[in-house]
């Protein structure tokens, strides 16, 4: 991936999700959505070092990895307006979409609910020896739940191809980490059960790639699991219509300044000597696809509600 489609993929990102935010407001999507504006590095860093065969788990805050890891857009959006067209044909939404085919094993409403779901796919690669590796990716509230505990633990004794990644975005809801973590660093936690754990700027997208790219290669060749963190901000609030009450515009402004948008910018325009006219130009493009994906999504056809038990095992 060149810097230049990491960009392509981050700005679609956001868009997507400036979109969401949107239409949500306005009515025209039900139920809630949880947005990752201002995380778009992690996404895009992790799986541009991933091979198209390894595997990824998500989160309740997962279009963003989806669209990462390759998922249309316009389908994305379309399970989101519940549409036959969906990922899961629109009988999921924001939390439950997943494409195998695609490598990602889904989004999960359940915080911490893909720790031990990944480590299911990381001892599935060992067994049958497909060279596969999980990226497994949860929030800094994840991270104190009892399953990433016991799940650190067995995919250390056992070596399981598994790199456990937290975006530590600094929120768990309402709750920052400074009330939530005893020891702030949480890849302090991996020494407790002997495997590697690094710490890395989450919005640079370089960064990412380059830790991810090491222990991912690392993890295929037997070495075990990792546990990388990478700090970042949630930039949006928690979910639809957060009045962010648990915090100061000062310090969301303070953050913003470190968008991992704005640090791609400025990598494009100084070190690959990018004009800024590219870079509109390139903004433009997706915005228009964003745009057209609303478009499709608002006459695409409702799944038939004869229809509704299809693929439910009964
Ligand atoms: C088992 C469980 N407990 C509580 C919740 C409610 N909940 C939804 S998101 C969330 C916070 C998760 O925080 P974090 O892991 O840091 O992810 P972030 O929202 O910051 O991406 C909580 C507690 C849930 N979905 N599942
Ligand atoms: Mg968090």
């Amino acid at each position: 991936m060149t810097p230049l489609q990491a960009y392509d993929l981050m700005v679609s990102i956001r868009l997507f999700e400036e979109a969401i935010e949107r239409l949500f407001l306005e009515g025209h999507i039900a139920g809630t959505a949880h947005t990752c504006i201002g995380q778009e590095a992690v996404a895009v860093g992790v799986a541009a070092a991933l091979q198209p065969h390894d595997a990824m788990t998500s989160t309740h805050r997962g279009h963003g990895h989806f669209i990462a890891r390759g998922a249309d857009p316009r389908r994305v959006m379309a399970e989101l307006f519940g549409r036959e067209a969906g990922y899961s044909r629109g009988r999921g939404g924001s939390q439950m979409m997943m494409d195998p085919a695609l490598g990602f094993y889904g989004a999960n409403g359940i915080t911490g609910g893909s720790i031990p779901f990944a480590a299911g796919l990381a001892l599935d690669a060992q067994l049958k020896k497909s060279g596969r590796v999980t990226a497994c990716l949860f929030g800094d509230g994840a991270s104190n739940q009892g399953v990433f505990h016991e799940t650190l633990n067995l995919a250390s004794l056992w070596k399981l191809p598994i790199l456990f990644i937290v975006e530590n975005n600094g929120y768990a809801m309402s709750t920052p980490t400074t009330r939530g973590l005893a020891n702030p660093c949480i890849a302090d936690r991996a020494h407790a059960y002997n495997m590697p754990g690094v710490t890395v700027d989450g919005n640079d997208f370089f960064a990412v790639r380059e830790q991810v790219q090491k222990l991912v290669e690392a993890a295929r060749s037997g070495a075990g699991p990792a546990l990388i963190e990478c700090l970042t901000y949630r930039i949006s609030g928690h979910s639809r219509g957060d009045p962010r009450t648990y915090r100061s515009r000062e310090e969301e402004l303070s953050a913003q300044k470190q968008d991992p948008l704005l640090r791609m910018e400025s990598h494009l325009t100084k070190h690959e000597s990018l004009p800024i006219a590219t870079l509109v130009a390139h903004q433009k493009q997706a915005q228009a696809l964003i745009d057209e994906a609303i478009r499709f999504c608002e006459t695409a056809p409702l799944p038939d509600p004869l229809d509704y038990l299809a693929e439910v095992l009964t």
